[in-house]
């Protein structure tokens, strides 16, 4: 796979122009001279919120600052594709390739940024029997998905994994934040909401499905996102398949969708979707 997404222009949220990367030019073993990539840090990340590093390279920091490759404190810079290089500033190099632009755009942590994305998938019925494709003779799964506030694109209601936390918690509580808004819960309904979650995220439930780099509109040469997707499957469809949606925090709409090959979502969430056709045997 060779990045595609995170080679358009403009770059998300911004007039920024890429540098033009030919598929042939993508990747670092191919010696070009003339690349000459854009240099961009997105105000929000320059104001340098708490969930953002500082620029290592303008205070010269990165040769004895952070650690990269490594768990860095509470800071997981550890790439699922394995030893990532540095590069002449003695900081991470995409290991996909040249996106045509430098620095950290809208990403907080120079190289790998980890997230989580919870499919939470059930079957779709009418009644109590399950809808079987016309054309495939497959039964149709449905999963959470949501409209992200920033791009308006169809998604998996994902989020970046806070520093020192689990990835089991991220999936949980990036599910409960924007396909349940539980942010807004009030008392009681925190409580009911916590102990379903309990079951349906328990680590029975849960099947990875992807562990790697994501192809996102936002990478850049120095700063990438890698997820874990997990998916929670109700089989039955009386646990989390009766729950109220109700769109929260980064996500405008939130709905259940049938999973099928036509499906245009956010970054690489499709291929995960196949994958998780596969592993129940479901239409794609
Ligand atoms: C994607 O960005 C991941 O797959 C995940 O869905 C998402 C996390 O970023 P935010 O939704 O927090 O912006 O690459």
């Amino acid at each position: 796979m060779i990045h595609v997404k995170a080679r358009s222009s403009p770059y998300p949220g911004s007039q920024v122009q890429r540098f033009p990367v030919a598929d042939g030019q993508v990747s670092w073993s191919v010696a070009w001279p003339e690349y000459q990539p854009v240099d961009y840090t997105a105000a929000s990340v320059r104001a340098g919120p708490e969930w953002a590093d500082p620029d290592f390279r303008k205070e010269g920091r990165a040769e004895h600052g952070p650690r990269f490759n490594a768990l860095d404190g509470r800071i997981d810079r550890r790439s699922f594709l394995g030893l990532y290089e540095l590069d002449e500033d003695k900081l991470p190099r995409n290991p996909m390739g040249r996106t045509g632009i430098t620095s950290r755009g809208l990403l907080g942590k120079w190289g790998p940024n980890h997230a989580a994305d919870p499919i939470i998938t059930r079957w779709k019925r009418e009644g109590d029997e399950k809808v079987i494709h016309e054309l495939s003779g497959k039964p149709i799964l449905q999963f959470v998905a949501i409209k992200r506030k920033d791009c308006g694109e169809w998604a998996i209601p994902g989020g970046m994994v806070d520093d020192g936390e689990l990835v089991s918690t991220t999936l949980m509580r990036e599910f409960g934040e924007e396909a349940l808004d539980s942010l807004t819960a009030s008392g009681p309904e925190k409580d009911r909401l916590r102990v379903l979650f309990k079951t349906i995220f328990s680590k029975e439930m849960a099947r990875e499905v992807f562990a790697g780099y994501v192809d996102d509109p936002r990478n850049t040469d120095s700063a990438w996102m890698e997820t874990v997707a997990a998916n929670f499957h109700d089989d039955a469809g009386d646990s989390v398949g009766q729950l109220d949606l109700h769109a929260g925090d980064d996500a405008k709409h939130v709905q259940w969708s049938d999973i099928g090959q036509d499906l245009q979502l956010y970054a690489t969430h499709s291929n995960f979707m196949k994958s998780v056709a596969e592993l129940w045997d479901a239409h794609w």
